[in-house]
């Protein structure tokens, strides 16, 4: 793995990688051994600002910084994970993640950015397009947006309808080509390709179609709904679009 850190230097490292190393405190006792490459990740990510460059040479973090609003994640396995979809369709459902890799799969190659500053380049994620999903499910009329819940209990999201058939908004379960760790919100973690990165919900675990915009996690303490890449949150001169 080494999609890695040119674009980090000049990162300003603040409050919330700080926030992000406490939670993988409590996140470590929750997952034990299995964090253990995110919590490389997050060391690698100090590492940008990291004097001795020494934490850089970490295996395995591929400059990911390790998020949860949560003090703890209830592990879910390949085989308890259930998604749920719900609210204005014809055909509620609940979705295994066997069924989920059955349905059509699609991997897209994108810029992960979050919205405090850093980027992976070029990660693949792959999974079912929430297009498929709603198609399935059959969305009745009047229906304008999707509400995302988390086994986490804690984060939610949104997307529009018209945001959310787009060919580059997956419910991932594939994230650089593995099964997404449980610290990257496996099993399976929605991946908003163009959108900043807190619209990509982890522990993904409800899709509810409604009839207006419920504002999530992030969006109830200031981050935009549309979380458009250069285009939201005030910045609108980042190369990518
Ligand atoms: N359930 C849940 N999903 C979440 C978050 C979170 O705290 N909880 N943080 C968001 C933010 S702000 C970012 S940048 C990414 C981080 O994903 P990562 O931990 O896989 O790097 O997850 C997003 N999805
Ligand atoms: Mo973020």
């Amino acid at each position: 793995m080494s999609q890695d850190d040119d674009d980090r230097a000049g990162t300003p490292v603040g409050r919330r990688i700080v926030l992000g190393v406490l939670a993988l405190g409590a996140a470590g006792v929750a997952f034990g051994a299995r964090v253990q490459k995110s919590t490389d990740g997050v060391l690698a990510a100090i590492g940008s600002k990291d004097p001795t460059g020494l934490t850089g040479l970490l295996p395995g973090g591929g400059g990911f910084r390790f998020y949860s609003v949560a003090s703890s994640v209830p592990h879910r396995s390949a085989a308890d994970y259930r998604l749920t979809v719900d609210g204005l369709v014809d055909k509620p459902g609940t979705y295994t993640l066997a069924q989920l890799q059955a349905m059509p799969r699609t991997r897209l190659v994108r810029d992960v950015q979050c919205v405090t500053g850093w980027r992976v380049p070029q990660t693949a994620f792959a999974g079912v397009l929430l297009a498929d999903l709603l198609t399935a499910a059959g969305v009745q009329p009047g229906a304008t947006a999707l509400r995302f819940s988390c086994f986490d209990g804690v984060y939610s999201e949104s997307l529009t309808l018209e945001q959310a058939r787009r060919p580059d908004m997956l419910v991932a379960y594939e994230m650089r080509d593995e099964p997404v760790s449980a610290a990257h919100g496996g099993p399976v973690r929605l991946y908003a390709a163009p959108m900043y990165f807190y619209k990509s919900a982890k522990w993904l675990s409800g899709i509810t179609v409604t009839d207006h915009v419920t504002p999530g996690y992030w969006e109830d303490r200031g981050y935009d709904v549309d979380g458009w890449v250069g285009r939201s949150n005030g910045r609108d001169d980042h190369p990518t679009s």
